[in-house]
């Protein structure tokens, strides 16, 4: 079928929208029509060219929420009409990895996944004969995409795609970092750098399990009231401290944080989070991605004196179990995520949404289907 989807044809160029042709479902496959897609940090990064496992050409986009309008044989856990939200860490409950507590990266699809490809191997897009890639095993910069069956998190019918979408992505990892990857207790004091569409929901998880000190750090002044809204309570702008920011926030958290999240993506502010954590038993928990050969450094002594380095993807989530859940959190106001999306536009203006990402004007930009 033809599809209307904004290409991505190589690193540091712009998206273009074209008509692309999409092969219907194979086996264990689902075609789904996207409703919304929330425009992400992470679909920039492969698009500039930061991102070591980036394909060209593609179709980005791993934040949406559709309708399930056809599935392949052998599918078994969804039907035509069925809500869904696409999920870039699979869930297939029966791998080694999906079947150890421990850990949230099923490895059922992750060969094929990192080459932009269905699990056997080949691409449903493509474009006047030549293949596209798939993009995180989502695509869904395109208002239709075939995903694998493992890959959907099916959802409540009453949920707003152009909200939950979210889910699909910022707010899990945001949320999900607090409650699963670093299981933060009551009381405890937490710094969370970078207050954007993942920092402000590592601010209301940590509001959500109620955290003591929750501390912004954000080279944008704009973000303090955000942040205060989401259950900031003190916020720090890196450019008004005299000295050393790492000194200043352990001085504000007596002694170190309990808990620090990076939401950068940058290797100084990464040190930096470690390193305002508390003595003993402080943990850092590493959120932004890097850029493709960067390095991570600190003194060893830091965790030899008892500090925890640690990372999160996708939040520790198991997408089918626990992303409907966060959707009734959401529907029961537990969450809020209205304040957030900040711009939505039509897909063909969705260039305009790395625009407002990079001035600092936009926290989540949601296409419309
Ligand atoms: P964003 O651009 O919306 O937010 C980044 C924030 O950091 C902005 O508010 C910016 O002002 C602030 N900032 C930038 N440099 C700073 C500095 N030196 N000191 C203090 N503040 C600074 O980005 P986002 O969508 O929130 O994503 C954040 C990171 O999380 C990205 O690296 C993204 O790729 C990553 N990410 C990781 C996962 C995961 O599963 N681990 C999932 C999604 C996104
Ligand atoms: O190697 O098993 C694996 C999975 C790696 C992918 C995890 C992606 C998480 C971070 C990327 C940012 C998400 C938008
Ligand atoms: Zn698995
Ligand atoms: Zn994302």
């Amino acid at each position: 079928m033809d599809v209307r989807a904004a290409v991505a044809w190589g690193a540091g160029k712009p998206m273009t929208i074209e008509t692309v042709q999409l092969e219907g479902p194979r086996h264990g496959e689902v075609l789904i029509e996207m409703k919304a897609t929330g425009v992400c940090h992470t679909d920039y990064f492969t698009l500039s060219g930061a991102d070591p496992e980036g394909l060209f050409p593609t179709i980005l986009g791993h934040e949406g929420a559709g309708v399930v309008v056809d599935v392949g044989p052998g599918v078994t856990s969804l039907k035509k009409g069925d809500h869904v939200i696409p999920l870039y860490t699979p869930e297939c409950r029966e791998c080694d990895y999906c079947l150890n507590p421990k850990t949230n990266l099923c490895q059922a699809i992750r060969s094929t996944q990192g080459q932009g490809l269905m699990p056997d191997g080949t691409s449903r897009f493509s474009m006047d004969g030549k293949m596209l890639h798939h993009y995180m095993g989502c695509s869904t910069f395109a208002n239709y995409s075939v995903l694998p069956e493992i890959a959907l998190a099916k959802i409540r019918e009453d949920a707003p795609f152009d909200k939950v979408c979210y889910i699909g992505c910022g707010v899990t990892t945001g949320v999900g970092a607090v409650i699963n990857t670093a299981k933060v207790e009551p009381g405890s004091n937490v710094v969370v750098f970078g207050l954007g569409g993942i920092g402000l929901n590592v601010i209301q998880g940590a509001r959500m399990v109620g955290a003591n000190k929750i501390i912004g750090v954000d080279l944008n002044d704009d973000r303090k009231a955000l942040g205060e809204k989401f259950g900031m309570t003190d916020f720090v702008n890196p450019k008004d401290i005299d000295g050393d920011l790492v000194e200043a926030l352990v001085d504000l958290t007596n002694g170190g944080a309990d808990y620090s999240f990076e939401c950068i993506g940058n290797v100084n502010t990464m040190r930096q989070a470690l390193e305002c954590c508390h003595k003993g038993w402080g943990v850092s928990v590493i959120v932004g991605v890097a850029g493709a050969g960067q390095e991570i450094a600190t003194r060893p002594f830091q965790l030899v004196t008892g500090r925890v380095w640690k990372g999160t993807a996708f939040g520790g989530a198991r997408g089918r179990t626990d992303v409907p859940q966060i959707v009734d959190w959401y529907m029961d106001g537990k969450i809020n995520i209205d304040d957030l999306i900040t711009h939505t536009m039509p897909l063909d203006d969705i260039n305009s949404a790395f625009d407002l990402m990079h001035s600092g004007e936009s926290i989540r930009s949601v296409v419309l289907y």
